[in-house]
């Protein structure tokens, strides 16, 4: 009898086993999926450069308008106040940027030169000691959903740097966009003043 007992117990118990280690499984294999996200992680990679990016043109501006003596934010002579139009790494249609770079490209591959030429029209090149960046970065996917901005107000020697995130990180998890001090939403605002415009 007591033989037979134990031989009872002994089948409950790996039968118990088998279960918890199931549902084990069945949590470990959600939230491998949860955390290896594949897509999510290669977005997160992408907003991790455009963080870098910005961070990179956001000290070169500033270097810019500390260290030149009459700085142009706006690449045509003279201060024309809030900057007519604004320029982006990527547009679409025929709509105008930066007094006419990338003008009616549908896809662009915008000039990346720090002389006033590449697609923010600052000459880094006057900054003493040189440059601070070898080329104007562009947004890791340059779209029409993804790309870089800039803005500037030429009388007050202010600029705005914008890009727009695409993983849940960023977006929402560490909501670096509510964070910015800007006045958009959706859009991640740098530079010393994020509110100039959109
Ligand atoms: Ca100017
Ligand atoms: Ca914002
Ligand atoms: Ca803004």
């Amino acid at each position: 009898m007591i033989k037979k007992n134990t031989k009872i117990n002994k089948r409950g118990f790996t039968l118990m086993e088998l279960l918890i280690v199931i549902g084990v499984l069945a949590i470990l294999a959600t939230s491998a999926t949860l955390v290896l996200n594949p897509a999510e992680l290669l977005k997160q990679a992408r907003d991790s450069t455009r963080i870098s990016d910005l961070s990179t043109l956001n000290n070169a501006l500033s270097l810019y308008v500390t260290n030149v003596s009459s700085p142009d934010m706006d690449g045509s002579a003279g201060a024309a106040g809030t900057c007519a139009v604004n320029c982006f790494t990527h547009i679409s249609g025929t709509a105008a940027n930066c007094g006419g770079r990338n003008v009616g490209a549908s896809t662009s591959t915008p000039s990346r030169t720090v002389d006033n030429v590449g697609w923010i029209p600052v000459t880094f090149t006057d900054i003493p000691g040189g440059a601070p960046l070898s080329n104007v970065p562009v947004d890791p996917t340059n779209s029409t959903s993804y790309f870089y901005s800039y803005a500037c107000d030429d009388t007050n020697e202010t600029y705005e740097l914008d890009t727009v995130f695409e993983s849940v990180k960023y977006l929402t998890t560490n909501d670096y966009d509510g964070k910015d001090g800007g006045n958009a939403a959706a859009v991640y605002e740098v530079g010393s003043d994020p509110g100039l415009d959109i």
